[in-house]
């Protein structure tokens, strides 16, 4: 871990604490929610809360390995010594993003081998993707290999975005009119959110940034893109849930 101003560590800090109360609002949510969405879509809302509910854990276990690594006194910012343990976001993305794809399957309800099909493609492709990502994240500086494995990674990510992008459209088209729109815009949040991963996972290396700004873009960069692709996803979900039940119930949409 780099040396950091007492600005970073505190914008860092506060980037976690906001994200741990905010996916345990999100949890709730999608649970407490379920009675509004007909039996079909309740495993969507159970998979998201999951999602928020897996990202909780372990921003607050990433929280407390952060302030476990240094020693503030006022202004000052020193290294405690203890190491910032990097390996909580890539085992919670490991467990996420497959479940993530899972979701997008599930609310679109697809017959039953389709679902199993798509979700073990995507879902394995996704698995593949962090798995490859993550030597090169702690590589601890060294520019060829952490761009090595992150080139390797974009292979399953790129793999993924053609799918959801070719594969789905054809899906969409069989979506109930009032809930196509909502789908749409889950699979462009999907794609937005997603890339903005490798675009701060290559930022240092891109823009030579050194030291604390570093650390500063990468870690508060992906923690608002979890926000994003886990919080702010599920919500679309649970709209697309709530649209396609009015629909399959015959209740028209107020
Ligand atoms: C890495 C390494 C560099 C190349 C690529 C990456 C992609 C990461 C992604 C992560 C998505 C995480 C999500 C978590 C939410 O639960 C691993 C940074 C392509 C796309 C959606």
């Amino acid at each position: 871990m780099e040396q950091l101003a007492a600005g970073q560590y505190y914008l860092i800090y506060n980037a976690f604490s906001f994200t741990i109360a905010t996916m345990g609002a999100a949890t709730l949510f999608f649970w407490l929610a379920m009675g509004r969405v007909n039996k079909h879509y309740q495993p969507a809302l159970v998979v998201s809360g999951l999602v928020t509910a897996i990202a909780c854990y372990h921003y607050f276990r990433i929280f407390g390995s952060w302030t476990g690594a240094f020693v503030v006194t006022g202004d000052d910012v020193r290294l405690s010594g203890a190491l910032f343990n990097q390996a909580y976001r890539y085992v919670d993305w490991l467990l996420t993003v497959p479940l993530l794809m899972v979701e997008l399957i599930l609310v679109m309800r697809l017959s039953s081998s389709e679902t199993t099909r798509t979700s073990l493609r995507l879902g394995g492709a996704a698995a593949l993707m962090i798995v490859l990502g993550y030597p090169g994240e702690v590589s601890g500086g060294i520019d060829s290999t952490r761009f090595l494995w992150g080139a390797l990674s974009m292979i399953p990510f790129l793999y993924i975005v053609y799918s959801l992008f070719a594969g789905l459209s054809r899906s969409i088209a069989s979506q109930p009119e009032s809930a196509r729109g909502l789908v749409n815009l889950a699979r462009w949040v999907v794609l937005l959110s997603w890339s903005f991963y490798p675009v701060v996972y290559f930022a240092p290396f891109v823009l030579s940034l050194e030291g604390g700004t570093s650390v500063t873009v990468i870690e508060v960069g992906y923690t608002i893109a979890d926000l994003v692709a886990k919080a702010l996803f599920g919500v679309l979900i649970y709209m697309i849930a709530v649209r396609k039940s009015d629909a399959e119930e015959g209740r028209a949409h107020v």
